[in-house]
């Protein structure tokens, strides 16, 4: 018998910290070893030589196979999901399991999980919570983060899903007594909604307007007010999709006082600006998502925050729904104004080669920030580390060999999901991934698919360090114990 199911030769291995010449052998889906030569039999070799070898993405944002709250279908399965993240370099998701208003969340959960058996690759979950009823906060909630969903995700607009101030309190109480860390949507409900029925109602229904109607400011008020909100109940946030210069200014702020609170952007907001919905409405759906795509100052100020760590990962947010399918983007008509067309962009297979493409090969940034956006900082702030997110003895064997110097250009022909468009049709990208391993399988091969759906296991999560409380209140105060804490004062 080999000593090794699979010996990566010759590769240049990429971690967010350093990068070394070495061989990597495979056993049982785990790296069990790292040398600048390995000499041991194998399986099977893979020839690395010219090309870097980076952990496998973690893709910590991505809707699959969840119905809409706003209309429209998703367009892809478990299955096809994943299949298209792994040929993009991926080999872990965070998905979503989302609550049904007006009902409990456990059965909701486990149905979830019976879809995704059918995933490619490794997976968890984050709970969408839209009605936090004290049955779901005090009894659901606590034994699905003790059974390892250790992320809650809020919306602050969208009619179906947001939750005010009040509720937002009453989530960010049960996350900090459980140690989960909460995700946000961060935009204002209440301008969006006012601006919508204005520019709706006086016939600006063109997707250009969709920008207007979710201004940068809209982002930059909610981001400031979940930040107060987190500090209030010392609580660790994640906000998602960060998309401009306002909004990443708030959470710098608020990072350098010393809250906790974390930041993803995703490659639209690097690549896609607000001129790209205006035109055919057909044309700007492709590209209609939430918040809005900005300007090109704002892509820049967006590298700028990656840069100083404002922003720790990027992305995809895929959220894919069809052009041409009655329940796709046009759910409500060839002819809805922007307010009734499905939101989002699909985008797992895509993610890494447009980061690397935009910041590597742009000199935006180096190698090891590219692992620490795409792997790294996912699998530390989600609880994932150090079985996921690095090349090391002990981790999951889930790598990605990426060939740097590949000239590709994304045509939807080429990609492997099930959504019938690609918002990045006809751009030309450097660097590309050429295999993927998923706990040591080879689930993508220069071309050819190697994915086995059922493969993927759920990764439940522990509680972990990076998303300790700072154990400080504003007031002597504790909300959470309802007592004023020794040694402090009501005066
Ligand atoms: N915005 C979201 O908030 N979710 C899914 C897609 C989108 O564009
Ligand atoms: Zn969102
Ligand atoms: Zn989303």
């Amino acid at each position: 018998m080999s000593e090794y199911d699979v010996i990566i030769k010759g590769g240049t291995v990429v971690n967010a910290a350093d990068t070394q010449q070495a061989d990597i052998g495979i056993k049982d889906g785990r790296i069990v070893a790292l040398a600048e030569k390995l000499s041991g039999s194998a399986a099977r070799t893979i020839d690395a030589a010219g090309r870097y070898v980076l952990p496998g993405g973690i893709d910590s944002h991505c809707h699959i196979q969840q119905p809409s709250s706003g209309g429209g279908q998703n367009a892809e399965t478990w299955e096809s999901g994943t299949r298209s993240a792994a040929c993009g370099g991926t080999t872990t998701v965070i998905a979503f399991a989302a609550q049904e208003k007006g009902k409990g969340v456990k059965h909701m959960v486990a149905d979830y999980h019976e879809k995704a058996k059918q995933a490619c690759i490794d997976y968890s979950f984050h709970i969408i919570l839209n009605d936090p009823s004290d049955e779901v906060m005090e009894t659901e909630i606590p034994e699905l983060i003790e059974s390892g969903h250790r992320s809650l995700k809020l919306f602050m607009t969208y009619p179906k899903n947001r939750v005010d101030d009040k509720q937002i309190l009453r989530i960010f109480e049960t996350a900090r007594r459980h140690q989960a860390l909460v995700c946000v949507h961060a935009e204002n409900h209440d301008a969006i909604m006012y601006m919508t029925e204005k520019l709706v109602g006086n016939g600006f229904g063109n997707t250009k307007y969709h920008a207007w109607c979710k201004p940068p400011l809209v982002e930059r008020e909610a981001c400031q007010r979940i930040i107060m909100l987190s500090e209030l109940m010392d609580l660790p946030i994640q906000i998602f999709h960060v998309t401009c210069e306002e909004a990443a200014e708030e959470i710098r702020r608020a990072q350098a006082r010393g809250v906790k609170v974390f930041a993803e952007t995703c490659p639209q907001y690097f690549v896609l600006t607000a001129d790209d919905l205006d035109g055919d409405q057909r044309q700007g759906a492709r590209v209609l998502c939430s918040p809005a795509p900005r300007s090109v100052a704002d892509q820049q100020a967006l590298w700028n925050h990656v840069r100083m760590g404002t922003i720790g990962n990027v992305t995809s947010d895929h959220a894919p729904y069809n052009i041409d399918a009655p329940d796709g983007k046009f759910w409500a008509g060839d002819n809805a104004p922007f307010s009734q067309i499905a939101n989002g962009v699909p985008g797992l297979e895509t993610r890494m080669p447009i980061t690397f493409s935009e910041g590597v090969a742009k000199g935006r940034i180096d190698l090891q920030t590219f692992v620490a956006l795409t792997s790294t900082n996912s699998a530390k702030l989600f609880g994932l580390y150090p079985k996921k997110g690095r090349i090391g003895i002990g981790a999951d064997a889930d790598i990605v060999i990426w060939d740097a110097e590949k000239k590709q250009t994304v045509t939807q022909d080429m990609l492997h999901h099930d959504t019938d468009y690609t918002p990045y049709e006809g751009m030309e990208v450097t660097g590309w991934p050429a295999v993927t391993l998923s706990r040591g399988k080879v689930v993508w091969n220069d071309g050819e698919v190697g994915c086995e759906a059922g493969w993927g296991q759920f990764l439940a999560r522990a509680p972990y360090d990076y998303i300790k409380p700072s154990g400080k209140f504003p007031t002597p105060f504790n909300p959470i114990t309802g007592k004023i804490e020794a040694g402090k004062t009501e005066g």
